[in-house]
């Protein structure tokens, strides 16, 4: 497949995808969601992809979902979009393979939802993050309203999907919205280091760990809890062993 929105960078197992249509603000149309799609697949079949940072170019991170293109779909074709959308999101976080967003400018409506559907969230102090879909007489459709409540609580997510308050980057962090905040000339250096960090780990620990979470939030806490112990047991005499020994043999563990 051709990818016209998005642009793809491999370096030393760090994919950088930056979505690349800055004269609507990134803004999220169908043919986002098919190429998206597209590189989710080529991603989890490629082994020399092991970890992957989001980025966008220009002053928005994504502005939201295509305004343009929804204007005139019918109620049908509207529940038809948000499903696309959300089939594309849910396959972000059932990839075995982190994901972390570095948020560079206005994310919002869709576009938040895009960031919440990352394992990590990154953000220039230039960012601004908000569910302005109420303004438009919508509400989010890319389950940013499962998500977000999830995420930073009932309370603050019904603050900002009822208000569309548009909140800059100490509030995002305050709110927990975003783990880490930086200017915007070391955001991607920081996204960078941050991967780095985590390729340095345990990689099938890593992998256990997005599997375990993400499933245990989608669980109850003792099915959760039996997950975690089944992965726990299966890095016995594997990973586990060496990062063990290593620790016991004063030595750098050979993953
Ligand atoms: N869709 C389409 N085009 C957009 C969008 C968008 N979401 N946002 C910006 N653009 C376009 C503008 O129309 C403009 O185009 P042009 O130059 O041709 O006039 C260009 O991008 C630049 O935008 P602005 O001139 O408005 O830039 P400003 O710096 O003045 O303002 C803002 C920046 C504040 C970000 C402003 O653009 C804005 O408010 N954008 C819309 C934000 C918004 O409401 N987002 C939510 C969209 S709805 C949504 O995301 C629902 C998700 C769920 C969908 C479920 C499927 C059914």
């Amino acid at each position: 497949m051709t990818f016209k929105i998005l642009k793809t960078k491999n370096q030393d197992g760090i994919l950088t995808i930056t979505i690349s249509r800055p004269e609507a603000l990134n803004a999220l149309n169908t043919a986002f969601f098919d190429e998206m799609d597209h590189l989710l697949d080529d991603i989890s079949n490629d082994d020399s992809v092991k970890i992957i940072i989001i980025t966008a170019e220009g002053k928005a991170f994504v502005a939201g979902a295509d305004i343009a293109e929804m204007v005139n779909k019918n109620s049908i074709e509207g529940t038809e979009f948000s499903v696309r959308g959300q089939k594309v999101f849910r396959k972000m976080e059932h990839l075995d393979k982190p994901i972390i967003a570095a948020i560079n400018g206005f994310a919002l409506g869709g576009g938040l939802e895009l960031a919440l559907a990352c394992d990590i969230r990154l953000a220039s102090d230039k960012a601004r993050f908000g569910q302005p879909e109420v303004n438009l007489g919508l509400i989010p459709g890319f389950a940013g309203t499962q998500r977000l409540p999830r995420l930073i609580g009932t309370a603050n997510a019904l603050w900002l999907l009822m208000t569309a308050e548009m909140i800059d980057a100490a509030e995002a962090l305050r709110i927990g919205l975003v783990q880490k905040v930086f200017v915007p000339e070391e955001l991607i250096e920081s996204a960078n280091k941050m991967a780095q960090l985590i390729l340095g780990k345990g990689p099938k620990a890593v992998k256990k760990i997005k599997k375990v979470v993400r499933k245990g939030m989608e669980a109850d806490f003792d099915s959760g809890s039996q997950l975690e112990a089944q992965e726990f047991g299966t890095l016995f005499g594997n990973e586990g062993e060496e990062g063990m020994r290593a620790f016991l043999e004063k030595r750098k563990p050979k993953f």
